[in-house]
């Protein structure tokens, strides 16, 4: 299959993630993307392309103006206050207090952010703009007739919600890339998304709507971030209801009651009736991610593509997490030879 990349992912190169207290490197970082890369021209997967620019209309589709318009201030909001680190958000509208709005840049961090290990810098409003290219170029290959496209999306976007970022994400690439495929043509778009994290952003985008499935096996609420959503009773409101399905697993979950889950989620897409389908392909539920707390083996994720080779939709896989870098390269190859040769 094809795969869209652009080198303006490393415009998102943050020093800084806040992690057990300390500023640490951050997990998501540009050597993720360079290694898939590599694996995928190794692997002979098919062609590399750049994006093309959709601009932002596509991207406003999903995502509040007012948040989009401070991604793109943010950073000289920060420098001119004279602050010498990177961005992070240090306050909430916590429960109680009012949401609205501020005008000081400490105050839009936190209104505007759902955690803090996201660190803010110069280039990730860029990064952030490819990324969706990136996702949007992809939708539109499969849109025009290529069974399946590959988004190697840096920054990840499945955390990013309708006007709040966050979990590495800024952009929602996959929410992005299914509008797109349902403003040209697609009538039933289902999106599935196999990060080891609750895709939360993509859920929020779609909650209330019925054609848009949104279907997620990721680590319990309970135990995994972003703790605040991806409970197995959140089925969608209005006329989304039966429209979102979550999977939350327990810690230490492997094979067996993973690909159960994937089995009913399929079973559920079939129902549907999608048209296309998004994978939000996150490689984290890796046994060796050092930030996650499942047990899938790389022959798993051969496993995994196989199967949604068998589902027989046009997909677009979008890049999720997956922090392994030594891994990831072979992980996310691995999903995906196997689906072209399925
Ligand atoms: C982004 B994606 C773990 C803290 C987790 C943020 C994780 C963001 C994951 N103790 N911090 O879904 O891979
Ligand atoms: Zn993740």
């Amino acid at each position: 299959m094809i795969t869209i990349f652009s080198e303006d992912h490393r415009l998102r190169d943050a020093r800084t993630e806040l992690f057990g207290g300390e500023l640490v490197m951050p997990h998501e970082r540009p050597s993720r993307a360079e290694i898939v890369l590599r694996h995928v021209q190794a692997a002979g997967l098919g062609e590399i392309r750049p994006p093309r620019d959709f601009g932002l209309d596509p991207v406003l589709r999903v995502h509040d103006a007012d948040f989009v318009d401070f991604l793109g201030r943010a950073w000289d909001m920060w420098q001119a206050t004279g602050y010498r680190g990177e961005a992070i958000p240090t306050c909430w509208p916590a429960r109680r207090m009012v949401q609205r709005r501020p005008d000081h840049i400490d105050g839009l961090l936190g209104y505007y952010a759902l955690a803090t290990e996201t660190s803010f810098t110069e280039g990730s409003w860029a990064a952030a703009r490819a990324s969706a290219n990136v996702a949007l170029s992809a939708a539109a290959l499969v849109q025009g007739g290529e069974p399946a496209a590959f988004a190697l999306c840096r920054p990840p976007g499945h955390h990013a919600a309708f006007d709040m970022y966050g979990g590495y994400c800024f952009l929602n690439n996959a929410a992005i890339a299914t509008q797109y495929l349902r403003d040209n043509g697609a009538a039933r778009v289902a999106i599935l998304d196999v990060d080891f994290h609750h895709g939360n952003g993509t859920q929020d985008i779609f909650y209330s709507r019925d054609d848009v499935l949104f279907a997620s096996i990721h680590g319990d609420p309970r135990f995994a971030f972003p703790h605040f959503l991806g409970y197995a009773d959140e089925t969608g409101a209005d006329a989304g209801v039966g429209f979102t399905q979550n999977y939350p697993l327990p810690e230490g979950t492997a094979a067996g009651p993973w690909f159960e889950a994937l089995e009913d989620a399929l079973a559920r897409i079939a129902r549907f009736g999608a048209e296309v389908l998004v994978v939000s392909l996150g490689l984290d539920a890796f046994e060796n991610d050092p930030i996650s707390g499942f047990r899938l083996t790389s022959e798993d994720f051969s496993r995994l593509g196989a199967r949604l080779a068998r589902v027989g939709l046009p997909t677009v896989f979008v890049m999720e997490g997956g922090y392994d870098i030594e891994a990831l390269g072979v992980n996310t190859v691995n999903v995906l030879g196997a689906f072209d040769a399925g």
